[in-house]
């Protein structure tokens, strides 16, 4: 059976980070109706369960993927589901199931119906070996797994594009910080979870050093990197179209503390390194997104101060 209109949005890992701001800003644009939330969550208060359809949808159940794209008349997949770099070194065989599994099941999908797709990729693809202000193009040798799945999963994405024309894009995101819905299982989680714990506790043990720079960003600027590349003309796009680096705000976790408790009167942080210090080192400080800027437009809006501001402002709203 195939669908009899095939103009609808589906959104994988609809309740996580990145799901749940990007499924909000898609029904914004498009209609509540147009955009089909899925994950394998049961949150039935959330606001995509709440505000338009929603559908309890595994990657990793193929069949069970391809009849949803169908019932749904599906014609874009926006492939959120994803085990982040400190979850997927816990449980690699998952990680590999779901990450790069999970991938090939959305891309089938589209080589079957046609489908357009967003796949993002990470700035944990760079390993140790990359230059420390990471190019768009040079060896990626990353030594987690998860930097791994990503390194797997951009080259399927171009094996897709190159063989069967699959119109597969995707950004290599840094580092992202927002308020509205937690971050789970990542190494920069640390630039999230101190905003809680200041206001929370006034203090915060961060567990990479003071010193760790990573290229970071605001989510409002990752969701509309997101939109703006899915808008861009196919013909204007290159070779890094499975991937490419877009730069936001790169800061040391002691810059972000300074900024925190410049904010937030008597807030003390502690540093205390655990496992994740190693992915931490092991990625780039900062990245080079002269292809995004050319091919597409990209440009960053916000900077640390801009950030802070806005994540107070976001916690403090929602306390109300
Ligand atoms: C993580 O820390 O695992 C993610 C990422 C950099 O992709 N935020």
């Amino acid at each position: 059976m195939e669908a009899a209109e095939s103009s609808r949005i589906l959104v994988t890992g609809a309740l996580g980070q990145i799901g749940t701001e990007l499924t909000e800003a898609l029904r914004a644009r498009f209609g509540a109706d147009a955009v089909v939330a899925t994950d394998v969550r049961d949150l039935p208060d959330h606001p995509c369960v709440v505000g338009g359809p929603y559908r309890h949808l595994s990657v990793i159940d193929a069949d069970e993927f391809d009849k949803v794209v169908v019932e749904e008349g599906i014609g874009t997949v926006y492939h959120l589901a994803a085990l982040l770099s400190a979850t997927a070194e816990k449980v690699p065989e998952l990680a590999e199931r779901i990450n790069v599994g999970g991938l090939v099941t959305v891309l089938e999908a589209a080589r079957k119906h046609s489908l357009r797709v967003y796949a993002p990729s990470s700035i944990a693809v760079f390993g140790p070996d990359a230059p420390k202000h990471a190019p768009q193009i040079c060896a990626l040798n990353p030594t987690t797994v998860y930097g791994r799945t990503k390194v797997t999963g951009e080259r399927l994405a171009m094996n897709y594009w190159k063989q069967y024309g699959v119109d597969v894009r995707g950004i290599r995101y840094p580092g992202l910080i927002s308020y509205k819905a937690p971050a789970g299982g990542g190494t920069t989680d640390y630039a999230v979870d101190i905003f809680h714990s200041a206001l929370a506790d006034g203090h915060y043990d961060c567990f990479v050093r003071a010193d760790t720079r990573l290229p970071m960003m605001y989510m409002d600027d990752a969701i509309r990197a997101t939109i703006a590349l899915m808008d861009a003309p196919a013909d204007d796009l290159g070779e890094s179209r499975a991937g490419y680096n877009i730069s936001g705000i790169s800061f040391t976790a002691a810059q972000l503390a300074d900024s925190v408790a410049a904010r937030v009167p008597g807030f003390t942080c502690d540093f205390v390194p655990d496992v994740r210090q190693e992915y931490a080192d092991s990625w780039p400080d900062s990245v080079d997104d002269s292809a995004a800027q050319s091919e597409w437009g990209w440009q960053a809006e916000f900077d640390l101060d801009a950030l802070c501001d806005a994540m107070f402002d976001g916690l403090n709203q929602a306390s109300r």
